[in-house]
């Protein structure tokens, strides 16, 4: 069969599918994230499969009955892999969100190295790559999603399984001083090696873990000198890249300009009375700079006293964690800053933070990012950031301003038309914001539409499919650097 026509695997830690416990009764949600979208349709037509956990740790449940329904519709099958309540908290709560989560993200004094954790990672991943090798053929190409599954090539192989396999890191990948923090961190170098292709956000990101496998096989070369490279180790041969992920453009783009959400967008703006909104919008989580983004908004008030009752700033989180003591802290912490801001420069009539702590539906998350005249994207480290696209494809009037912290991996393709910031500079946030609020209309557009006209064209199916022809081109030469 022709490589590039294959059948395609995914596997991730979550379904595609959640299955929710709603007052007793077990029911299927589909997932609206933009993986999903660019996937889906590429599933349903070249016939596929994506393994994955439900999100139901009950035994007693019927998980393929219930996703039997879900797969009919969807036109691809579903294949879950079972975990038990103990398996979730090492290898989910554990080993993927207190150990490589924060050392990935450079914020090491966050880990919390327990070996227990990391044998809990290595028998899921087992399981995990059990239900791969009973599903999938010789034929298939298996892609494999994020750091929870890091070792799905290498168990594999030591079952005898012969797969062509792909793996691709949502998160940044850390230089090699922070990396090296890692208790096992040669056998999770020995583990990634194992794919034929190994993809990432940034060049950065692809660079920092080529680096890492030189120091422990120095006689490993490169060649190429595009966004993809082949990697030889001297037993093995395998190809690492940079694809930077992205979004339906034209499905926020579209509901941005559709009449009901034209509405709310024009209430969102009279409710704040024609202020200017700058706005936030994350998952509550430690990585995304919130409290940081508060404080520069304090500081702006502060140095720029002329902006008081001028400016807006809305900040949406949505939950995230919960469960977890660090995420509980966090959201006291914005709880308790938003409140010193507010309680420091409200008057009658105007509030400076408007803080929504909820998941919001799509169309209202698109009102607010087409009623936004900056967004103020400071993650203190991501590996792409996908609200930064939003926000430019939903900016419909080409009037806004991007914002965007240059640790944040979307910053290495959107640095011409963004104002990049510091994150930790909580002057420079704020002067940056403060030039935003007085930037000239020309300019403005000017910087929108460049951004807009790169997201359009780096979407996510264009993403979706420069990783599968990256996998199986003959030639490297056809991937031009995606970034600098
Ligand atoms: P995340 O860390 O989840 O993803 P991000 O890329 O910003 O980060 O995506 C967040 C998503 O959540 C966006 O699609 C956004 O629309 C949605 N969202 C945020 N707040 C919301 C709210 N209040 N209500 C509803 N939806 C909300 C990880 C990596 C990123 C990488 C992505 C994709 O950490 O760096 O960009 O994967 O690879």
């Amino acid at each position: 069969m022709e490589p590039g026509l294959r059948r395609l695997v995914v596997v991730s830690n979550r379904l595609p599918a959640a299955l929710k416990n709603e007052g007793g009764e077990w029911t299927v949600k589909p997932g609206a994230g933009g993986l999903v979208t660019a996937l889906a349709p590429v599933l349903r037509d070249r016939g596929g499969i994506w393994i994955g956990w439900s999100g139901a740790s009950d035994p007693t449940v019927d998980v393929d009955g219930l996703l039997g329904s879900f797969s009919a519709k969807a036109g691809y099958e579903l294949r879950t892999v079972q975990l038990t309540e103990e398996e979730v908290r090492g290898y989910y709560f554990g080993f993927s969100n207190e150990v490589i989560w924060p050392l990935f993200h450079d914020l090491q004094t966050r880990c919390h190295f327990d070996p227990g954790y990391w044998r809990t990672y290595l028998d899921v991943n087992f399981k995990f790559a059990e239900q791969v090798a009973r599903h999938t053929g010789k034929e298939d190409y298996v892609w494999v999603h994020d750091y929870h599954l890091m070792h799905q090539a290498f168990f594999l192989k030591s079952m005898g399984v012969k797969r062509n396999t792909g793996f691709f890191l949502h998160i940044p990948f850390p230089t090699p001083d922070i990396f090296m923090k890692l208790p096992w961190r040669w056998k999770i170098i020995q583990a990634l090696i194992e794919f034929d292709m190994v993809g990432f956000q940034t060049t950065q990101d692809r660079d920092n873990f080529v680096r890492c496998v030189r120091h422990f096989i120095p006689e490993c070369t490169t060649e190429g000198d595009g966004a993809v490279v082949t990697v030889r180790t001297g037993s093995r041969e395998f190809r690492a890249g940079a694809f930077p992920i992205s979004i339906d453009f034209n499905q926020f783009a579209n509901l941005a300009t559709r009449e009901d959400i034209v509405q709310k967008t024009f209430k969102l703006r009279e409710a704040l009375k024609h202020r200017k909104i700058i706005l936030g919008v994350d998952r509550l989580d430690y990585t995304k700079g919130i409290p940081e983004r508060i404080l520069a908004i304090r500081t702006l008030l502060k140095r720029f006293p002329e902006l008081t009752g001028r400016v807006n700033f809305v900040q949406v989180a949505v939950p995230s964690r919960e469960d977890v003591e660090e995420y509980k802290d966090l959201r006291d912490e914005i709880d308790l800053l938003v409140g010193r801001v507010n309680g420091e420069f409200s008057f009658p009539g105007w509030v400076p933070v408007h803080y929504h702590y909820r998941n919001l539906q799509r169309e209202d998350l698109v009102a607010y990012y087409a009623a936004a005249d900056i967004a103020l994207v400071t993650p203190l480290r991501d590996g792409m950031n996908l609200v930064a696209k939003e926000y430019c494809a939903c900016n419909a009037s080409e009037s806004g301003v991007l914002i965007l912290s240059e640790f944040a991996g979307a910053a290495a393709q959107m640095q011409d038309y963004a104002y990049l910031v510091n994150p930790y500079d909580l002057e420079g946030v704020a002067r940056a914001v403060n030039r935003a609020f007085h930037w000239d209309k020309v300019d403005r557009r000017r910087m929108m539409v460049g951004l807009r006209d790169h997201v359009r064209s780096h979407n996510i199916f264009w993403w979706v499919d420069s990783f599968l022809q990256a996998s199986f081109s003959t030639n490297l030469g056809d991937f031009p650097p995606v970034d600098t």
